[in-house]
């Protein structure tokens, strides 16, 4: 096995209290683009990196086993693409509250952004590295591993997906070193993480030290031992023990839309006196997206009428929407939202319940709201 020295220089965060946060409602719809505020996950600290030092591994099941510059990266063809990037874990505050307790950070509908990505293609470098299994032939994985800091649950971070997806340029996962156009921030993974659009943003190592063709997927404690959908009948760590090694780990991502604004709860001014504007997201199933629908309920999903899309979305990324409501309004007056991509998939009602509360897609809802007596919340101005 390779050594791979540390490159960091200084850490953010501790192991025990890693920096997990996510934007306010109006920050996250504010624009098609995510930027300055967006959500952090983390496992462990964040490392400061030199990237003059910083070397990417490329090893396993390869003719040519690369030990790869920062920059000789850039000097390879550049790839960008808009795409979004999801923990699993978002809505999980939703799940827990309209079903049962789960286990795990009380994302709301943050833990989300849409971006350009730019880098080199992963394909680019598996080419020159030239791997020797054959993913038609059996097993085969590309694991990506980042060795800077110990995480809460093992010690580095990494994840993998499957060798046919990593060789599929159509696919577009991507050593990404930059984000809408400026070099990756240390909270992004400074200088190079993993982006793998329409996947779980778990597999998006961020601080990538080694990329590894291997038969199995990543031996991480975040492939193997989390980030799946555990059956319903497991409730409890110790039920979910015997579990982990038989489930598949979540890869794509299910198409998904929330009501972002205004949240449930506050006081607005009477939509037949001042229109009520609400609005959210939407995501497309893994590679089938755009996101080609959004539709409003105010009857329980009885019927439905669309939102509008003012920026349409590409294939990875998600869309923002926004739906005018002039109707009456009391307490009780509950809005859904739902999506449709390209590929045919649409969001249903029910959401399912598992332990570590991820891949939640339930129709998004909005709900007792309130007249004001003068004025509600004022509406936000937004850049869609
Ligand atoms: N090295 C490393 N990469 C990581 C993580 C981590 O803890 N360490 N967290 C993962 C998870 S679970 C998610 S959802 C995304 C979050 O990326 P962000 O912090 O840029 O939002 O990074 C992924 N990549
Ligand atoms: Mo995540």
């Amino acid at each position: 096995m390779v050594y791979v020295p540390r490159t960091t220089t200084w850490f953010d965060g501790t192991v025990e209290k890693p920096l997990n946060r996510e934007p306010s409602p109006e920050t996250l719809v504010e624009s098609f683009i995510s930027d300055k505020d967006v959500y952090d996950r983390n496992h462990g600290p964040i490392p400061h990196i030199n990237a003059d030092k910083h070397i990417l591994y490329v090893d396993g099941s390869v003719e040519n086993p690369l030990e790869i510059p920062i920059a000789y990266l850039e000097s390879l063809p550049q790839h960008s693409v808009v795409a979004a990037l999801q923990c699993a874990g978002n809505r999980r505050h939703t799940m827990r509250t309209k079903e049962k307790e789960v286990w795990g950070i009380d994302w709301r509908n943050g833990a989300v952004m849409n971006a350009e990505w730019s880098g080199v293609l992963l394909s680019t470098v598996l080419e020159l590295a030239a791997p020797t299994l054959n993913p038609a032939a059996g097993p085969a994985h590309v694991a990506f591993s980042c060795y800077q800091t110990p995480t809460q649950d093992d010690g580095y971070y990494g994840g993998s997906i499957p060798l046919s997806r990593a060789l599929d340029p159509d696919m577009e996962v991507l050593l990404a070193l930059r984000m809408n156009g400026r070099p990756l921030t240390p909270e992004r993974g400074y200088p190079i993480r993993v982006i793998v659009p329409g996947v779980a943003g778990a597999r998006a190592v961020k601080w990538l030290d080694r990329i590894t063709v291997q038969k199995q997927e990543s031996s991480n404690a975040y492939q193997q031992r989390d980030y799946k959908i555990l059956p319903p009948q497991v409730e409890n760590k110790e039920q979910a023990a015997a579990w982990w090694h038989q489930l598949p780990s979540l890869l794509e991502m299910p198409i998904n839309s929330v009501i972002a604004y205004p949240e449930s709860g506050v006081e607005v001014t009477d939509p037949r006196v001042s229109p009520l504007e609400i609005m959210g997201y939407a995501l497309p199933q893994g590679s089938k997206g755009p996101v080609e629908r959004v539709e409003v309920s105010t009857d329980g999903g009885a019927t439905w009428k669309n939102a509008e899309i003012p920026t349409p979305g590409s294939r990875w990324s998600w869309v923002l929407w926004r739906y005018v409501y002039t109707g009456p309004l009391d307490e009780r007056t509950t809005f859904l939202c739902r999506a449709t991509d390209r590929g045919g998939n649409r969001q249903v009602a029910g959401g399912q319940w598992n332990l570590r509360g991820v891949a939640y897609n339930a129709y998004g809802e909005l709900t007792g709201l309130r007249v004001a007596k003068r004025e509600g919340i004022r509406p936000i101005t937004v850049r869609l």
